[in-house]
C-alpha cells in the first residue's frame, strides 16, 4: 500500500506559516521543492536567525573537532576555558588505530590552557607559552596545534606569533596555530576551511621521500567515525591501492607531510576538505575525484573510478575481484531485509555530506528519502560545483582566509595531460566535480537547509516518516514522537558503516529501528497534559 503524501509546497506553507513575515521569507529561500532536472536554488551558508534552534555547530568544532580530531600525533591544544576542550573530548566516535603499543596517540587526552578570568584581563599568551612547553617537555610530540576558542579572539592574543617563537625555540617540533575561534564564520564549515589552510600552509610538503606503492591516492573528507576508515582501508589493500595519507581518519602528521607524493586525491566530503583538494592540484598538480564509500553500490563505483583514473588493466582487474568477492554477501541481507523495509520513508538532516551519502544506503533498502537538508552545507553541496561562480560572498565568508596559492616551481607535476583529464571526463569521470545533493533526490522531495527545531518537529507530524537521521541533540524529542532517530553523525554506538562490511551494518540497524513496534507504544510527555504548550514571544 503506498501511502498518500501531502502536497510538498503546502508543507512548505506550513513550516513557515507560524514565523514574522521577515523570518519566513527568509527561511522560505532555505526550503525548496526539488526538481532534478532542473535544480532549483537553495539558500545555504548563511548565518541562522537569532532565536531559531539550529543544528549547527561552531567554527572551533569544525577545526579542531573535525578536520584536526582524528590526526593522532599532533597534541591538539585549545587555548580557552575549559568547557571547550571537555565537550569536544572525544565525543565524536573517530576512531584510530597506532602501530604499536609505543605508537604516539594523543586523542585520549585532553589539552587545554584553562584559560581564566585573569587571562582574558590580562592576556593569556603567558598561559599558552607555558602550556606548549609542558606539552613539549611531557610528550615530545612532533607537532601540536593550537586551537583559538571565542576569547582568544575577543582579547587579541597572537597565538601564531606565540607557535612561531616555540617552534623556533624548540626546532625538533612543528607548531602551528588556527584562528578558529567559534564565532568565525556561520558554523564549522568556516572551522573545516580554517583548518585546510594551516595544515596545508604549514605541514603538507614537508616530506618529499618515496613510501612506495604503485597506485598512489590520499583520501580526503573520511574521518573514521564508528571504523569506516578501517573498512576502507581494508578494499583499498586488497585492491591493491596505496592510501599515501588520509585527511584525517585514523591518519598521522606524517601522512599529511608526504601527501603531495600521491597521484589522486579522492574526496569523500565535499564541503569540508575541498579547499586542500583544490590547493594540492594547484600547487602539485594532483588531480582530485569525488568518490562515495557510502553505500555497496557507491563503493563499488568509486573502487572502478580509481582504477580508471590510473589505466591499468590489472588495477581494473583486482577491483572487479574484489567487488565480485564482496557483493555476494550484501546482496544476502539486502534480499533478507527488502521486503521489510521496502516503501519506508527516510528523512536525513546532517552536517554538509552525510545527509547525501546515506541516501544511498536507504536507497538499497528500498527506502525513499522525503526530505534531506544541511546544517551547514554550502550551495555546491546541494546544487553542484557549478554554481561557484555565482554564489554571493558575504562578510561572513570574507572573513575566512582565502590562501593564494601557486604551483610549486620544484615539486608541481601534473599527473594527467589536460586530454587525458578531458577524456576521463567524456567517459564519466568527473574529475574536480561534484554534483551535489539535489540531482539524487526525487521530484517533490523537501530540501531544507539549517533546518530548525521546530521545522523538524512540524516536519514530522506532517509526513510521518519511518526514521529521522540526525544527531544526538535532536534525538530523543523525535523518538518522543514515536519515530526512531538514527544519529548519522555518531552512528550511535553502530558503524563502520562505509564499504561493503559497512553496509551490511546499516541495513540491519536500520531494519531494527524501522521495523520496531515501540515506536508506536510511545507517549510523549507533552501528549499526556492537556494543555498545549505553546511559546510566544515577549513584547514590551
Ligand atoms: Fe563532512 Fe563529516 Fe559531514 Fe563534517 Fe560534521 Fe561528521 Fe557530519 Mo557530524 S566532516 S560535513 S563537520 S562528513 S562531524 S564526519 S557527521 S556534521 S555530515
Amino acid at each position: 500500500m503506498t501511502r498518500v503524501l501531502p502536497d510538498p509546497s503546502a508543507v512548505k506553507e506550513e513550516l513557515i506559516k507560524k514565523y514574522p513575515p521577515k523570518v519566513a521569507k527568509k527561511r522560505g529561500k532555505a526550503i525548496v521543492v526539488n526538481d532534478p532536472a532542473e535544480i532549483p536554488q537553495v539558500q545555504a551558508n548563511i548565518r541562522t536567525i537569532p532565536g531559531i534552534i539550529t543544528q549547527r555547530g561552531c567554527s572551533y568544532a569544525g577545526c579542531k573537532g573535525v578536520v584536526l580530531g582524528p590526526t593522532r600525533d599532533i597534541v591538539n591544544l585549545v587555548h580557552g576555558p575549559i568547557g571547550c576542550s571537555f565537550y569536544a573530548w572525544l565525543t565524536r566516535r573517530n576512531q584510530t588505530r597506532p602501530d604499536g603499543p609505543e605508537s604516539e596517540n594523543f586523542m585520549t587526552y585532553c589539552f587545554s590552557t584553562d584559560m581564566q578570568e585573569e587571562h582574558v584581563v590580562f592576556g593569556g599568551e603567558k598561559k599558552l607559552k607555558q602550556a606548549i612547553q609542558e606539552a613539549y617537555d611531557l610528550f615530545h610530540p612532533k607537532a601540536i596545534g593550537i586551537f583559538s576558542t571565542c576569547p582568544v579572539g575577543l582579547i587579541g592574543d597572537d597565538v601564531h606569533a606565540v607557535a612561531k617563537e616555540m617552534r623556533e625555540k624548540f626546532g625538533d617540533c612543528n607548531i602551528f596555530g588556527f584562528s578558529c575561534e567559534g564565532y568565525k564564520g556561520v558554523s564549522q564549515s568556516a572551522g573545516h576551511h580554517i583548518a585546510n589552510n594551516q595544515v596545508f600552509k604549514h605541514v603538507v610538503g614537508l616530506d618529499d621521500s618515496d613510501k612506495g606503492g604503485k597506485f598512489k591516492i590520499n583520501m580526503l573528507g573520511e574521518y573514521n567515525i564508528g571504523g569506516d576508515a578501517f573498512e576502507i582501508e581494508r578494499l583499498l589493500e586488497k585492491c591493491g591501492i596505496t592510501m599515501v595519507a588520509s585527511f584525517s581518519g585514523n591518519s598521522t602528521v606524517g601522512q599529511f607531510e608526504n601527501s603531495h607524493t600521491a597521484d589522486l586525491n579522492v574526496v569523500m566530503c565535499h564541503r569540508s576538505i575541498n579547499y586542500m583538494a583544490e590547493m594540492m592540484e594547484t600547487r602539485y598538480g594532483i588531480p582530485w575525484m569525488k568518490v562515495n564509500f557510502i553505500g555497496a553500490e557507491s563503493s563499488a563505483k568509486s573502487l572502478r573510478r580509481i582504477a580508471r583514473y590510473f589505466e591499468d588493466d590489472e588495477l581494473m582487474g583486482r577491483v572487479e575481484e574484489v567487488i565480485a568477492e564482496e557483493m555476494p554477501a550484501v546482496t544476502a541481507v539486502i534480499e533478507d531485509i527488502y521486503p521489510k523495509t521496502k516503501g519506508k520513508l527516510a528523512m536525513l538532516f546532517v552536517g554538509g555530506s552525510r545527509a547525501h551519502h546515506y541516501q544511498e544506503l536507504f536507497g538499497e533498502l528500498g527506502m525513499e528519502t522525503l526530505s534531506a537538508g544541511y546544517e551547514f552545507g554550502h550551495r555546491d553541496d546541494y546544487e553542484g560545483r557549478k554554481v561557484i561562480p555565482n554564489i554571493k560572498v558575504d562578510a561572513d565568508s570574507k572573513n575566512i582566509e582565502e590562501l593564494k596559492i601557486r604551483p610549486d616551481p620544484e615539486k608541481y607535476r601534473p599527473r594527467k595531460s589536460e586530454k587525458e583529464l578531458a577524456t576521463m571526463k567524456a567517459e564519466g569521470i568527473d574529475i574536480s566535480q561534484y554534483e551535489g545533493m539535489m540531482p539524487d533526490m526525487k521530484k517533490g522531495s523537501l530540501v531544507i537547509d539549517d533546518i530548525s527545531h521546530y521545522e523538524s518537529e512540524k516536519l514530522i507530524e506532517l509526513y510521518k516518516p519511518d526514521i529521522f537521521c540526525a544527531g544526538i541533540k535532536e534525538k530523543y524529542v523525535v523518538q518522543k514522537m514515536g519515530v526512531p532517530l538514527k544519529q548519522l553523525h555518531s552512528y550511535d554506538y553502530g558503524g563502520p558503516y562505509a564499504g561493503f562490511t559497512g553496509a551490511i551494518n546499516f541495513y540491519r540497524d536500520i531494519d531494527r529501528m524501522v521495523n520496531s513496534r515501540v515506536w508506536k507504544l510511545i507517549q510523549a510527555p507533552w501528549e499526556e497534559t492537556a494543555t498545549e504548550l505553546e511559546a510566544d514571544y515577549v513584547t514590551q
